[in-house]
């Protein structure tokens, strides 16, 4: 006979073997991308060793030791064949780490590697680290480039909550052994950092996100670009914006780049979140532009609206109404798995191909920025569908 702690522990193994083994379904999409029906990341996916104490002794009750709040807010990579996401672990402490999960086939059956992720940390005020972004460079290294959070140092006594963002930088050959390597120095604090993939003018590029405080851009006008010389001691001398907020957008209050842009016969593809404010907080959605080949910091077309937003029980979470990117993997077929977050709580994946994302980049209205010209817009195709 078993024992109780025999039984729980097998319904416990159990019902966690059909969470991460479960096949995920395709729903119809609307042209330009499908989503699917399960989450491919949750909490619960969380090995079990890591959260439960598995001795009778120690653990009498099999309760659960190490609570994981959230998995989400992933970089990507695919490597050796199989599909790699580098997940944002919440701990119920609130710290986030990094952990990685692959799959075969990019849409079901993520597991985690055995152990999560070892950083060190830059500095012992280094407090939190989140959102890496993944980049496989021309110079062979993979880089991850991450938000590293401290108490901001000039917050009035008793205020535990200012923080300031700066972009964490590591590099690694094989994504087990991970190189810290000396933050971004910017003038402006920094999330959303993102590496180009190739040298521009023979130096590293960088996707930047000024913003004069921790939540708030202020005057940071959008996306930015930097070029640095080196990655070991990587510094912001100049930085332009490139792609703007605007008054009543998708991302009037703030932007950021999501993962790397993917390089496509008609320029670079690029996808990347909008906020806007409203009366129940901020609203992330996603949306894509493209840049020129001979010039990645110049946007040659940018659909009008968002690409994505929350949809669903997408809309509720840990920071409701969220749809967060950071990864996505381009297949050699021309498969494009984009893999988003929903309201601070789980990952998700969505499937489209290069062709389909290029065409929706390069053929859907700009935003005219006033509520007439979206009404000629709609004129227009009704106009050209008429005289079919
Ligand atoms: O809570 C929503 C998102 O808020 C931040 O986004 P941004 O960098 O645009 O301000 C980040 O903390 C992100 O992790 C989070 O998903």
């Amino acid at each position: 006979m078993k024992s109780n702690f025999e039984q729980n522990k097998e319904k416990l193994i159990g019902d966690y073997n059909l969470l991460i083994n479960r096949r995920n379904e395709k729903i119809d999409g609307n042209g330009v991308y499908c989503r699917y029906k399960y989450p491919v990341l949750t909490a619960g996916h969380l090995p079990l060793d890591w959260r439960y104490d598995f001795n009778p002794t120690t653990n009498p009750f099999l309760m659960e030791r190490i609570g994981v709040n959230a998995a989400f807010n992933s970089g990507a990579i695919k490597w050796k064949g199989r599909y790699l996401l580098v997940v944002r672990v919440e701990g119920y402490d609130r710290k986030s780490f990094f952990a990685i999960a692959e799959s075969p086939n990019g849409i079901d059956q993520f597991k985690f590697w055995d152990y999560p992720v070892v950083i060190p940390p830059s500095d012992p005020q280094e407090t939190n680290v989140y959102d890496m972004r993944l980049t496989l460079h021309q110079d062979g290294w993979i880089y991850g480039i991450f938000c590293s959070e401290r108490l901001d140092p000039k917050a009035p006594e008793g205020d535990l909550s200012s923080a300031i963002a700066s972009a964490g930088i590591v590099r690694t050959r094989d994504l087990k052994t991970w190189e810290r390597l000396p933050n971004l120095q910017s003038r402006s604090q920094q999330r959303n950092v993102v590496l180009h993939p190739e040298f521009v003018h023979g130096k590293y590029a960088l996707y930047t996100r000024p913003q004069e405080d921790f939540i708030s851009t202020g005057r940071g006008g959008g996306i930015g670009w930097a070029l640095v010389d080196d990655m070991t001691n990587a510094q912001i001398h100049d930085e332009k914006i490139i792609n703007y907020r605007a008054y009543h957008t998708i991302k009037e209050v703030k932007n950021g780049e999501g993962p790397h842009p993917i390089k496509t016969e008609k320029g670079w593809l690029h996808l990347a979140h909008g906020v806007r404010a409203c009366a129940s907080g901020l609203r992330y959605v996603l949306y894509l532009y493209m840049t020129a080949l001979d010039d990645p910091a110049r946007v040659i077309a940018e659909p009008g609206g968002y690409f994505m937003a929350p949809m669903g029980d997408e809309r509720i979470g840990d920071v409701s109404n969220v749809l967060f990117s950071n990864g996505w993997i381009a297949d050699d077929d021309g498969t494009v798995f984009i893999y988003y977050a929903s309201s601070d709580t789980r990952m998700h994946v969505a499937t489209s191909t290069i062709d389909r994302l290029v065409d929706y980049c390069l053929n859907t209205p700009k935003d005219g920025l006033h509520f007439y010209d979206s009404v000629s817009t709609i004129i227009d195709l009704i106009d050209r569908n008429r005289s079919l």
